[in-house]
Parts: structure tokens; C-alpha cells; sequence
């Protein structure tokens, strides 16, 4: 992993909050490669891999993923692309993820971008997206929530503690959103 010339920005936000849809426009915008964690290891689940059902059981849950999994899809992931400016979005989870792939990478993130968004919006927005996730019930919705705000939280304070916190107002419509995330990062690409 060519660890430093890795540019990096951590999309750290609750469930439903936007996440994946401004990373579809950062990426357009600013040439970023976007790495969901969630997307990488849904596909590991169709992939067959024999990891497959312990992770398709644990995101039912709403649970957190064992670090080394999620570790070695996103590496690999870093490694198999060219690029060398990522958006790594839904990871880390908790203080564990976060410790682990700061010392098996070497590499801490330029910024986090957290997007602020009440829980029942987070909520309505999960609750009509219609993309057939085995996550997107009210059962396992409530548990995503609760496993945020116990161990994802904790993170962004970790970073926030740091000065590598940029807040944006995610309860906004889309556009608005990313002109919010555009003022992050113009400056960087000037
Ligand atoms: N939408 C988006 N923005 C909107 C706006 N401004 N106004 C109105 N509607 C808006 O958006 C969700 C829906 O809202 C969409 O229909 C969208 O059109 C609309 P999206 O951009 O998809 O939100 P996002 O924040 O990406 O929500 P997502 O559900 O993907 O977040 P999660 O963090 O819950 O999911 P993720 O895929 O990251 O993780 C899923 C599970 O995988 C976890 O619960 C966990 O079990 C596991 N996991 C790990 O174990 N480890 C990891 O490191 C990562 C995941
Ligand atoms: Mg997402």
C-alpha cells in the first residue's frame, strides 16, 4: 500500500444520511475514487465468498463487521485501483476499526466529513429507498441507529478532537447538500 501518497477523506455519517449520494457527486467533481465499506462487503457476500454468510447475518443485524474483514476489502480495493485520492465512505465504525487501520495502513485521513441529520429523516430516507437492502427494515433500521450512536459517534469525536472535522448540514435537499461539501473541498483543488 504506497501509504503517503494516499490522499484521503473519511465520509463518516449515521445511516441514511447521504453518504453514497455525495460521494457519487465528489467523485464527478473532484476525481476521487469512492470506497463504500457497506458496498464492498455486500459484494463480498455475492461473491461466495466463506466469509459470506457471517457478514450477510451481521449487517441483518446491524452489527459491526470483524476490523480484519473490512481491513483487507478496502486495501485490497486501495491496491487494485490506480488512483491515489480516496473517499472512504461508512468506515471506520468504531474506535477498533479505526485503530486497526490506522497501524496496519500507516495512514490517517486528511479530513472527515460528517453529515448532520436528525434520526427520523435518516429514518424516512432508509425507509423509501426501495434498493431491495436486507438492512432497510425498522427492525434493523432502530439496531443501525443504536450501533451508531454507541460506537460510530466515539469516532467522529476522536476526530473531531484532532481538527479533522468538517459538519455539514445533511437534512437539506441534495443540491444543497453538495454545495455545503463543494466549500470543503474548492480549496484543496484550486
Ligand atoms: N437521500 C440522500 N440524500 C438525501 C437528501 N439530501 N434529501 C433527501 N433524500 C436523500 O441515501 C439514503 C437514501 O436517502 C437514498 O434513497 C437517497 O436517495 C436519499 P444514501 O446516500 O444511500 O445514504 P447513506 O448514508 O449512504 O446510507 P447507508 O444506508 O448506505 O448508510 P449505512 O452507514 O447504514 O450503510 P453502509 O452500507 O455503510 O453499512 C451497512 C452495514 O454494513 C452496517 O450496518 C454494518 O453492519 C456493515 N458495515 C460494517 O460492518 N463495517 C463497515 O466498515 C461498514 C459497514
Ligand atoms: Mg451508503
Amino acid at each position: 500500500i504506497p501509504s503517503f501518497s494516499i490522499f484521503y477523506v473519511i465520509i463518516k455519517s449515521g445511516p441514511g444520511s447521504g453518504k453514497g449520494t455525495q460521494c457519487a457527486y465528489i467523485v464527478e467533481n473532484y476525481g476521487y475514487t469512492h470506497l463504500s465499506a457497506g458496498d464492498l462487503l455486500r459484494a463480498e457476500i455475492k461473491s461466495g465468498s466463506e466469509n459470506g454468510t457471517m457478514i450477510q447475518n451481521m449487517i441483518k443485524e446491524g452489527k459491526i463487521v470483524p476490523s480484519e474483514v473490512t481491513i483487507k476489502l478496502l486495501q485490497r480495493a486501495i491496491q487494485e485501483n490506480g488512483n491515489d485520492k480516496f473517499l472512504i465512505d461508512g468506515f471506520p465504525r468504531n474506535e477498533e476499526n479505526r485503530a486497526a487501520f490506522e497501524s496496519v495502513t500507516g495512514i490517517v485521513p486528511e479530513f472527515v466529513l460528517f453529515f448532520d441529520c436528525p434520526e427520523e429523516e435518516m429514518e424516512r430516507r432508509l425507509l423509501s429507498r426501495n434498493q431491495g437492502r436486507d438492512d432497510d427494515n425498522i427492525e434493523t433500521i432502530r439496531k443501525r441507529f443504536n450501533v451508531y450512536m454507541e460506537s460510530s459517534l466515539p469516532v467522529i469525536e476522536y476526530y473531531n478532537s484532532k481538527g479533522k472535522v468538517r459538519k455539514i448540514d445533511a437534512a437539506k435537499p441534495v443540491e444543497e447538500v453538495f454545495e455545503d461539501v463543494k466549500a470543503v473541498f474548492i480549496p484543496l483543488h484550486e
